[in-house]
């Protein structure tokens, strides 16, 4: 299928973040911020996530990219409405593309708003889009440096993920120190251990994020 793009415009935030959300909540729809490095496992989180909720829930995805349309194509072929964000150079998502990309959603029809945010660690935790839950990934190959070296993205967020748990056994990386660090800047955050590809480990991550997401569509 043809896959519809919508190029970004960069406009200031914090009102429109709250318009998008007024409206998600208008429509009962969750809308989940998937953020971390280039190739850390977005992409892969996304299409566990369907896997396994597709059948639960009504899941939609906007991919966010600097160009292309790479990622959209993977999850079209799953079946899900998706829209491409391409940035052209800018590296996070704002969300005044949210909201124009909001109506090319059949939103009575849809639970769950699956974003993928730009492959950056850095600016898109400053941006608010108008989402419920932030999702942030730290896969095992970056290192476990990488809370202390970009705080924001792991301060700024409900969920770590510290993905492709099946590598951890070739890399040097300290579990505990990145737990330690991130528990001192974010104790609410949850975090969890997986491999997104495979599969192995989700559970506890997909029932936290069921319990998010029906507070939000049934509560
Ligand atoms: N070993 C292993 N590889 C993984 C895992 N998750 C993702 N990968 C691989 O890592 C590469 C990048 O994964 P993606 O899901 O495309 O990552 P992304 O963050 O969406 O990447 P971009 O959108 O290209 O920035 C792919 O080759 C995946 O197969 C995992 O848990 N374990
Ligand atoms: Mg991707
Ligand atoms: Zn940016």
């Amino acid at each position: 299928m043809e896959i519809k793009v919508v190029k970004q415009i960069l406009e200031w935030n914090e009102d429109v973040s709250r318009e998008v959300s007024e409206t998600l909540k208008d429509h009962k729809v969750i809308m989940i911020n998937v953020m971390g490095s280039p190739g850390a496992g977005r992409t892969s989180l996304i299409k566990r996530i369907i896997n396994r909720l597709s059948g639960e829930y009504r899941i939609a995805v906007i991919e966010g990219d600097i160009a292309g349309t790479i990622d959209a194509k993977a999850i079209d072929e799953m079946g899900i409405p998706v829209v491409q964000l391409q940035t052209d150079g800018a590296c996070h998502i704002e969300a005044m593309s949210v909201q124009n990309m909001l109506p090319m959603f059949d939103l009575d029809n849809i639970d769950v708003i699956l974003v993928e945010n730009i492959g950056n660690l850095v600016c898109p935790a400053e941006f608010n889009i108008g989402e419920d839950v932030r999702v942030s990934i730290l896969s095992i190959p970056e290192g476990d440096d990488k809370v202390e070296k970009y705080p924001l993205m792991f301060t700024l967020t409900d969920a770590i993920i510290l993905n492709k748990y099946d590598m951890l056994q070739y890399f040097d990386f300290d579990e505990m120190r990145v737990r330690r660090n991130a528990e001192d800047i974010n104790p609410d955050a949850e975090i969890f251990a997986m491999s997104a590809k495979d599969g192995n480990l989700e559970n506890d991550f997909i029932e936290w994020l069921k319990e998010r997401i029906n507070e939000k569509i049934r509560g």
